[in-house]
């Protein structure tokens, strides 16, 4: 079976490409905007205790279920004999392409803003982020190619396609950020913007800050949505679990906290707001890069952008092989028409995303949330919805059915399969914990008084 369905040849590999889904626009361009929109170093707190304490066991888990019945997030309950609880698949696929119908979008622009530096069509000024999203057709046409060359990735399969592109990609990508790093913190104000990140003020915290922080942390490992289900479908039996979740969680972590220390200091050095919402990079970089001057700043600029194409592309991979591996597996469907076709379909998804930034004023406007005043773009509710919503119920059922339906014993058999000596090791029994008790009361408490106060 597992032959047939194609799997990640190495250890490193598995590790590179779920570091790949995890990392992507969630670290670079939502941590950011959401830190701001959130009060700063705050937020930040928040995000990695869910990260450490609510995320990391359920990702253990969504490896496990994954690696133990070798099939999609849907297959995998039925196949441990639990075919009512394939509706957390269900979910998870819902989730998976409603986001990537969005994702795809802010990918487009990031695309589009890497050729347009690099061609040197790209102008610069306080209306330029309106002007290239309001441009339906570019950012229609940059989303189409990025569209294609996902389905392509997928449809070639796991080791080929995915774990190829990973071990490439994933590396390039630190190494740009922490040349980044360096430069921004050279920048006048820089001090300013690591003040704004690092020093916590505790009165910013609502409900809504809150349930934002725990859909980030969701969001930026890829939780919740049954990618890692899939991608854990692929694993060896020789693997270990636990340290490849820990490797995946501190990596997708840090460069969600790397890629603050980067962009923080470039915001406070233009002298933007840091609360402006999904523009926040795209507004604020441009003016870094141009006031570096000359080729300089369109080499660097490109760069970045190059790079956060780079982090998106691994993550919209993940995206699409969900759905693709359900075709595969539960509907015989081959692997190549399955990838392309569902790329199609979520790409038309994605119309009315992709045209509420400024091209159709009432998608623009789409709706005004309780206890707001301001309304917001289809494309930031799909994000509320699929991602901030959807992601921690997912993760909820997931502990529940983990401890309670499929129960501990039969995890920890498998979580013991690629390494025995993890049996009675603290990070597993914490995980045990964390799966029966600390995940399914908390995420449930703050799921239902963060909707509540969010959407009544
Ligand atoms: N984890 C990804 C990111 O942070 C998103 C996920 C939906 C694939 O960008």
């Amino acid at each position: 079976m597992a032959t047939q369905r194609g799997g990640f040849s190495t250890r490193i590999g598995f590790i590179l490409a779920a570091a790949g889904s995890a990392v992507g626009l969630g670290n670079i361009w939502k941590f950011p905007f959401e830190v701001g929109e959130g009060g700063g170093a705050a937020f930040v707190v928040m995000y990695l205790a869910f990260c450490f304490i609510l995320c990391f066991p359920v990702m253990v888990a969504e490896i496990s279920i994954g690696r133990k019945t070798q099939r999609n997030p849907v297959g995998a309950f039925k196949s441990l004999g639990f075919k009512r609880w394939s509706v957390i698949g269900y979910l998870g696929l819902a989730s998976g392409v409603l986001i990537l119908s969005f994702y795809n979008v802010v990918a487009a622009w990031a695309f589009g803003y890497f050729i347009d530096i690099l061609s040197g069509t790209f102008s610069i000024g306080g209306e330029a982020f309106g002007q290239f999203t309001a441009d339906w057709i570019k950012v229609g046409g940059y989303g189409l190619i990025f569209m294609v060359g996902t389905a392509f990735v997928v449809s070639r399969g796991i080791a080929g396609g995915i774990e190829r592109a990973a071990k490439i990609l994933m590396p390039t990508l630190f190494i740009m950020i922490i040349g980044l790093i360096i430069y921004a913190v050279t920048l006048p104000n820089a001090m300013e913007g690591l003040k704004f990140y690092l020093v916590p003020e505790f009165d910013e915290i609502t409900g809504s800050v809150v349930y934002s922080a725990l859909g980030q942390a969701f969001f930026s490992l890829s939780l919740g949505m049954g990618a890692l289900i899939t991608y854990g479908s692929y694993v060896a039996k020789t693997d270990n679990i636990v340290s490849s979740a820990a490797s995946i969680t501190l990596v997708d972590v840090g460069v969600a906290v790397l890629a603050g220390f980067m962009i923080f200091p470039f915001v406070f050095s233009q002298g933007i707001e840091p609360n402006g919402g999904p523009g926040l990079i795209f507004a604020t970089l441009p003016g870094v890069f141009q006031s570096l001057g000359g080729i300089l700043g369109v080499i660097i600029g490109a760069f970045f952008f190059l790079l956060l194409s780079f982090a998106a592309f691994t993550s919209t991979i993940s995206l699409l092989e969900v759905p693709t591996a359900y075709m595969v597996d539960e509907h015989n469907i081959d692997r190549r028409i399955a990838a392309w076709l569902i790329a199609l379909l979520i790409f038309l998804i994605g119309i009315p995303s992709m045209l509420s930034y400024g091209a159709v004023e009432a998608l623009g406007n789409f709706v005004t949330m309780p206890g707001s005043d301001t309304p917001m773009p289809f494309l930031d509710f799909v994000g509320v919805i699929a991602n901030d919503t959807f992601l921690p119920l997912g993760g909820f059922m997931i502990a529940v059915f983990t401890a309670y339906v499929w129960r501990t014993e039969n995890f920890n058999l498998e979580i013991a399969e690629g390494d025995e000596s993890i049996k009675g090791s603290w990070l597993q029994m914490y995980v045990d914990f964390a799966l029966k008790y600390v995940c399914p009361v908390l995420l449930g408490a703050i799921f239902l008084v963060t909707v509540a106060d969010k959407f009544f």
